[in-house]
C-alpha cells in the first residue's frame, strides 16, 4: 500500500493516523502539490494505491484502511452526515486559503461569504456533539482534530467561541497517533 501526501495536509492527516491505528502495512511517499496536480485527476492530495487499486479521496482511503483491518467506518447514516459536516469544515477552509494565497479574499463575493458564514453555522452544531476527551476517537473526531489542527497552523480560523470543541481539541493533544502526526511547523 503506498500513501501519497503532504506532511501538512489535514486530509492527509486523517488517513495517517488511520493507518497508524489499524498497523497498516503501508509505505508512506511525501509529495507537493506539483506531484498531486499530475498523479490525481481530482489534482488534490491524497491518494493511495494497493496494487491494481487507485483511490483519490481520504475518506475512501479511511473507509479502505479500516475494512482492510475488519473495522468499520461511519457506520450509522448520522455518523457519516456528521464526517461530512466536518468534511464541508476542511473543504472550505483549505479552498479559502489556497484562494487567499492567491491575493483573493472574497470581500464583495457573496459566494465566499457564504463559504465563510457556513463555517460558523457547522462549528455551532459541532460544539453541541458528545465530543470525547480521551481515546477511542472516532473518525469524525480524528477529522475534526486535523481541520483543527491545520486551522490553527495557518490562522484560518478561531475556536474561542466553541469551548466544547477547544476541550476536545485538548485533551486530543496527547493521543499518540496524533501527536506523533503533528505537522511541521517551518
Ligand atoms: N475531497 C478530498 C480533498 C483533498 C484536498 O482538498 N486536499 C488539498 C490539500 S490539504 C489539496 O490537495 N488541495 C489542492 C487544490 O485544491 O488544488 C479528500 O478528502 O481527499
Amino acid at each position: 500500500m503506498k500513501l501519497y501526501g503532504s506532511l501538512t495536509s489535514p486530509f492527509v492527516r486523517h488517513c495517517r493516523m488511520v493507518a497508524m491505528e489499524t498497523n497498516a502495512d503501508i509505505e508512506f511517499i511525501e509529495i507537493d502539490a506539483s506531484t498531486s496536480a499530475v498523479k490525481s485527476p481530482t489534482k488534490r492530495m491524497p491518494f493511495f494505491e494497493d496494487g491494481e487499486l487507485f483511490l483519490s479521496d481520504s475518506s475512501a482511503i479511511v473507509r479502505y484502511l479500516r475494512e482492510c483491518a475488519g473495522q468499520s467506518f461511519c457506520s450509522s447514516v448520522i455518523e457519516l452526515d456528521q464526517l461530512c459536516l466536518v468534511n464541508t469544515l476542511l473543504e472550505v477552509t483549505t479552498n479559502l486559503f489556497f484562494l487567499q494565497r492567491d491575493g483573493i479574499t472574497g470581500e464583495g463575493s457573496p459566494y465566499i461569504e457564504r463559504q465563510k458564514a457556513r463555517l460558523e453555522s457547522i462549528l455551532e452544531i459541532i460544539n453541541g456533539f458528545e465530543l470525547p476527551t480521551q481515546a477511542p476517537y472516532s473518525d469524525v473526531q480524528l477529522r475534526l482534530a486535523s481541520y483543527m489542527g491545520w486551522s490553527l497552523l495557518r490562522n484560518m480560523q478561531s475556536f474561542d467561541k466553541y469551548p466544547n470543541i477547544k476541550i476536545f481539541y485538548q485533551g486530543i493533544q496527547s493521543y499518540p497517533p496524533f501527536a506523533q502526526t503533528q505537522p511541521p511547523t517551518t
